[in-house]
């Protein structure tokens, strides 16, 4: 077997997890690798959970606040939650054991933009970081690091962090290597330079990762995969979503607003996500761009077809399927895939000037066009916000999708008044659900709320939004947003006390 750490100096430094996590104190500020659910070191989290249990059998406080790239997995974000091991997380999880702590109040969650929190963190915003560790596919000669199935914040990490614990995962495909752009231009306000690149695919840094070896205060050898992401085959709803957006990017391309290549698309993951990725196959598209934050198997396929050219994104999101055609085929992937820091990858510099497509899934819409995609009935965390915003405030055309209810039918995603709002009227451009689509573009705040109720609410909700919005503009206060304030959260209220939105017949 190819040995993975050349570097004699750190070879000297390897160590078991358990010895390695005992390197980190209570109370730390610790910076970790992973972005959804790939390249998150599998072995450190896991011994640091199992010393916080002992510790806290004694009767001993032990709990670190933890950054990361974007959601991890069980192994990581799992095993500190169960422990209760994590007194602040950021930015983004969504992680079940996680997500419930947050919800009781036992943790702190700070939820950001994913293109905030490298650079956050260099203006100081986070305090000083302890400790990184980082998950890398294998290390050179000259100490340099292959990085390992995401980049994140890894850049950032290794050199902010007082300390690094490296885990070399030897399950990751070695084929990685040369797959990365690792940009190191980034200076801080006032002496920022335009960031150099113009297309999805230019390469305007390095392959690899630079760290001080002097920093390095172990090194873990690991063979194990990242967390399997299982994605269910795209059912009626999510393919009516995407049967309706491609119908509108059709009708882009037609009246020449898009030209066939469309522009650089960004891509959420889930069921919709991967039903409109499938859609653009059969929909003929050829030599199609992603500069996006996660690449799950959906655009695998795509690149395979040929439907898309090339994908430069953060990290990767793939089932266990899709991590054994990515490793079959490194070579093919490694000549159209891209994989930068997540400051790169979700710039709002960038995304403005690619002019790309976003297209995000949300929890809400509200009739104006108000989206909430992290909060369920105001006060409790889905995930977090991710690059949604990041993409929606910036790109070329702003989609939020989601079925028009949830929850057997109880509750609408269509509702008078966001509970909690991520991307504000300003930002939404566009919204679509099995029922129909929104095209917010040209509208004032009365004509998008009619647009709204129309096309996207479902038939069940329907009539009372119409109800709401009519009195709201006859006794409303002021003819511009017309609102009833004291109703306008009135539908949460109801879902909170009977579990349904729907009113009593
Ligand atoms: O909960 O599983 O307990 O039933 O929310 O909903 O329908 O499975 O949808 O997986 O596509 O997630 C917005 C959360 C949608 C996601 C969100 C309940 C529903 C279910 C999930 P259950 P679905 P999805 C790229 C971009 C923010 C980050 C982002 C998200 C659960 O898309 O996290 O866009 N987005 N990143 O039942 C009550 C409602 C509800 C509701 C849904 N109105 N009321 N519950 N649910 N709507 C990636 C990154 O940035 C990393």
């Amino acid at each position: 077997m190819p040995r993975r750490i050349d570097n004699a100096a750190l070879r000297d430094r390897l160590m078991s997890a358990a010895d390695a996590a005992a390197l980190i104190m209570p109370g730390d500020t610790v910076a970790m690798s992973g972005f959804t659910g790939a390249g998150y070191p599998k072995a450190v989290p896991l011994a640091l959970a199992a010393r916080m249990e002992v510790a806290h059998a004694a009767g001993e406080a032990f709990r670190i606040k933890l950054l990361t790239g974007a959601s991890t997995a069980p192994e990581l974000d799992g095993a500190l939650a169960k422990v209760g091991g994590m007194e602040l997380r950021l930015p983004y999880q969504s992680d079940p054991a996680t997500r419930a702590r947050i919800n009781a109040g036992e943790m702190e969650y700070i939820d950001l933009h994913l293109s905030h929190v490298a650079q956050f963190a260099w203006f100081g915003f986070f305090g000083d970081i302890d400790v990184a560790v980082v998950e890398v596919a294998g290390i050179l000669e000259d100490g340099r690091l292959v990085p390992s199935t995401s980049v994140g914040n890894n850049k950032t990490w290794l050199e902010q962090a007082g300390k690094v614990i490296l885990e070399v995962n030897r399950r990751q495909s070695a084929g990685l290597e040369g797959m990365h752009d690792i940009y190191y231009g980034t200076a801080l306000p006032p002496h920022r330079l335009p960031i150099p690149l113009l297309k999805p695919d230019d390469r305007i840094g390095e392959a690899y990762l630079r760290c001080d070896p002097d920093k390095v205060i172990a090194v873990v050898e690991t063979d194990a995969p990242d967390r399997n992401t299982h994605f269910a085959a795209p059912d009626a709803t999510s393919e009516a979503i995407a049967g309706h957006l491609l119908e509108f990017l059709a009708h882009e391309v037609k009246r020449g607003r898009l030209t066939p290549q469309l522009l650089p698309l960004q891509s959420g993951v889930g069921n919709v996500a991967n039903a409109v990725l499938s859609g653009l196959a059969a929909g003929g598209y050829r030599d199609l761009t992603a500069f996006t934050e996660v690449i799950q198997d959906g655009m695998l396929g795509l690149i395979k077809q040929g439907v898309l050219r090339m994908a430069s994104a953060t990290s990767f999101s793939l089932s266990p399927a899709g991590i054994a055609e990515f490793d079959a085929h490194v070579e093919f992937y490694r000549q159209r895939i891209v994989l930068r820091p997540q400051e790169i990858s979700n710039h709002p510099e960038l995304i403005r000037r690619l002019g790309c497509i976003a297209l995000n899934g949300m929890i809400e819409a509200d009739i104006y066009g108000n989206v909430n995609s992290t909060h369920i009935a105001g006060g409790r965390i889905m995930n977090g916000i991710g690059g949604s915003g990041d993409f929606a405030r910036n790109s070329y055309l702003s989609v939020f999708m989601a079925p028009s209810t949830a929850k057997d039918g109880a509750v609408s995603a269509i509702v008078p008044m966001a509970s909690h709002v991520d991307h504000t009227e300003h930002d939404t451009m566009v919204v679509v659900t099995e029922q129909g689509l929104a095209d917010l573009r040209g509208l004032s705040p009365k004509q998008r709320a009619q647009v709204v109720i129309e096309r996207c609410a479902h038939p069940e909700f329907r009539p009372q939004l119409q109800d709401y919005f009519d009195r709201a503009c006859r006794d409303g206060y002021g003819g511009h947003t017309p609102h009833l304030l004291g109703e306008a959260l009135s539908w949460h209220q109801r879902f909170i006390e009977t579990g349904s939105m729907q009113v009593a017949r």
